[in-house]
């Protein structure tokens, strides 16, 4: 498998989530600044014509995008993920959480991020994810991992997000079961190792 990844993104979820479920991965960096990258001329054409990470090349020719999906794949390929998801409300509850981080958190704080929203709508994004920031600490006080006593694709996704607050003007200290939740999945050795191997 290979995972096309910029630092920084999203696609950060998805190399922890392989660390943690112990598969392997050649890991090819995309640089997003580059202008060409959505010209059908660019090679990262091929893998996703609309230009963003993370992709999961599953072999030389299938692409898999979008983070959810991504998620739910390697969590299938995870024996101890694998066998906490197969009940099927289960599973229907990981789509649910996969989707909330994704629409709610990650694509909002995106847009923050590269300033595309005026005054109004920051503001209001804002607190909107500042709720949605509620409901997760009141889940967080409750259950060790987002979906209950194990750790989950969607943990690795939420961690991944929550570190790009503080560039939002957000602290997280404000949530502190969340920050609890943070601390523990930074300490873990497959993150700290991610981190090393995606700064290297
Ligand atoms: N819908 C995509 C969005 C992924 C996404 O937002 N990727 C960002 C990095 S976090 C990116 O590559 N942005 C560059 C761009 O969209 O031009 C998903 O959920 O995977």
């Amino acid at each position: 498998m290979k995972l096309y990844f910029a630092p920084g993104t999203s696609s950060f979820a998805v190399r922890l989530a392989l660390a943690e479920a112990r598969l392997e991965a050649d890991f090819i960096a995309v640089n997003l600044e580059d202008e060409w990258l959505r010209d059908p001329q660019h090679p990262f054409y091929q893998v996703n014509p609309l230009g963003y990470v993370p992709v999961l090349a599953t072999d030389e020719s299938s692409f898999l995008r979008e983070v959810p999906a991504i998620l739910c794949f390697i969590a299938d390929r995870w024996p101890g993920e694998g066998e906490r998801a197969r009940g099927e409300m289960d599973r229907y509850k990981l789509y649910e959480m996969l989707a909330l981080i994704n629409s709610e958190l990650h694509k909002p704080i995106g847009l923050l991020l590269r300033q595309m929203m005026n005054e109004g709508g920051r503001v209001k994004s804002v607190s909107r994810i500042a709720r949605m920031l509620d409901w997760l600490n009141l889940k967080a006080t409750q259950d060790e991992f987002v979906l209950g006593p194990a750790l989950s694709v969607a943990d690795l996704y939420l961690y991944t997000v929550l570190g790009w607050l503080t560039y939002v003007g957000l602290d997280l200290a404000r949530w502190k079961a969340l920050s609890a939740f943070f601390a523990k999945i930074d300490k873990r050795e497959c993150v700290q190792a991610a981190r090393l191997a995606e700064a290297a």
